[in-house]
């Protein structure tokens, strides 16, 4: 190791050697909604995806007197330019989703203040997307990126049949429709050959599972998610515990990978503005206590959405090495939580969880919002190395290297079994 990377740090140097360290950093994405080159279809990129983000549209409606079902009825192009116009231009885009839609064009060195997107479009008309994803993720400063495949997902799932690894991606089984919504699939399943029925009898559970052995097969994935309800519990008498009982959590063991709990939504609090139009409820986190205590050959990824459940999820993780808090997720993303979130996790775990993930679903949202977080976390870091220094223990470039490794990507690889 050199001299420079040895050397003690005076405090005074601790937040630029954390900034530069932290630029330096090549992140694994751990849970996004891009896709892969040869799942291109499904993936979303360019400047009208961008700019029509489901984030920004929920604020549209609230500086701009368009009803939803008006705007539903706009061509993609045309929302694009009603939200640049009411967001960008007659308004200042101070917001965490608008401010973010003016780092990309920076970032891309295109106009941040035109008047239209005239400029923007013909730029993204002229990219491949083999050419442009590399680049892109260069910008944002992620080696990779993990995917979110839904199986049952009518546009989706035929893609995969001629569908080769990426090294930039990772796939990963969603199960929202498979826990969440039985009642309305399992005859996909079974128009796909597995002998299921609606009543969860032993030869449906052993088909359940060979379903999610198969998708195992082809999707490769570094563990399998589900999105849960704020009114989540386990155990339950309900279809949704007795299919993860008794198919996800042995599919998970069986694979040696985690599952990924997100909790907390409440869906489509007002369905008319559509994707939009999900809320937060506080969850209760006995279920995540009773899970983690009752399969501790099982690990868990585990992210909240609501604020108020953070502390609670910190504490847990205290009493529970199978389990992992991940992400600062989709309300949380701003840098106000993000500030108390990350410090919270730092005070009481120490390098051990993991601190953010994008959640990008249009390609180049990993650009801002992992320079955002980057910008946000550099002086949480910063401040816990200079108390630790004020406290009597030096602190080297070295050691901020390797911490910042381990939160970014080492933790992630090391609970999913996988080899760096
Ligand atoms: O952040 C989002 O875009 C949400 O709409 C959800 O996709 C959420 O992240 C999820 O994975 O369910
Ligand atoms: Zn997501």
């Amino acid at each position: 190791m050199n001299q420079l990377v040895e050397e003690r740090l005076s405090k005074q140097n601790l937040l630029s050697v954390v900034e530069e360290e932290l630029s330096a950093t090549q992140i694994i994405d751990i849970h996004t909604h891009l896709f892969k080159p040869s799942l291109g279809a499904v993936g979303l990129w360019g400047i009208d995806e961008l700019v029509t983000y489901h984030y920004l549209e929920a604020e549209l409606f609230r500086s701009n007197d368009i009803t939803p079902e008006k705007y539903w009825t706009l061509t993609k192009r045309e929302q694009a330019d009603l939200i640049w116009k009411t967001l960008f231009v007659d308004n200042p885009p101070v917001s965490e989703a608008t401010r973010g839609v003016i780092a990309v064009l920076q970032a891309l060195d295109l106009p941040t203040d035109s008047a239209d997107l005239s400029e923007a479009r013909k730029f993204f008309a002229s990219q491949t997307l083999e050419g442009h994803i590399p680049k892109v993720f260069r910008l944002a400063g992620i080696s990779e990126a993990v995917m979110t495949n839904d199986p049952l997902d009518p546009a989706e799932a035929p893609l995969w049949k001629n569908s080769a690894p990426h090294k930039l991606f990772h796939g990963v089984i969603r199960l929202d429709r498979v826990l969440e919504k039985w009642p309305e699939h399992w005859q996909k399943l079974q128009a796909e050959g597995y002998r299921v029925e609606q009543n969860l009898t032993p030869p449906t559970i052993a088909e359940v599972r060979r379903f999610l052995a198969d998708w195992c097969k082809v999707m490769q994935p570094v563990y399998m998610a589900v999105s849960l309800t704020d009114d989540f519990r386990y155990p339950e008498d309900s279809i949704r515990a007795t299919l993860l009982r008794e198919t996800v959590l042995p599919a998970c063991r069986e694979f040696n990978i985690p599952l990924s709990l997100m909790i907390g939504v409440r869906r489509q609090v007002n369905p008319a503005i559509r994707l939009a139009g999900d809320g937060v409820g506080k969850a209760d986190l006995r279920a995540l206590e009773n899970l983690c205590r009752e399969f501790p050959h099982n690990r868990f990824l585990v992210s909240l959405l609501s604020r108020e459940n953070q502390h609670e999820l910190t504490v847990y993780a205290r009493k529970f090495a199978n389990m992992m808090p991940f992400g600062c997720w989709w309300f949380l993303n701003n840098p106000s939580i993000v500030e108390e979130m990350t410090r919270e996790r730092i005070e009481m775990l120490g390098m051990s969880f993991i601190p953010q993930h994008s959640d990008a679903r249009v390609l180049e949202q990993v650009i801002y919002k992992w320079r955002n977080t980057r910008r946000t976390m550099a002086p949480i870091l910063a401040n816990s190395y200079a108390l630790l220094v004020e406290d009597g223990r030096p602190v080297t470039r070295a050691h901020i290297r390797q911490d910042l490794d381990r939160l970014f990507r080492k933790n992630f690889q090391k609970f999913c079994g996988l080899s760096n």
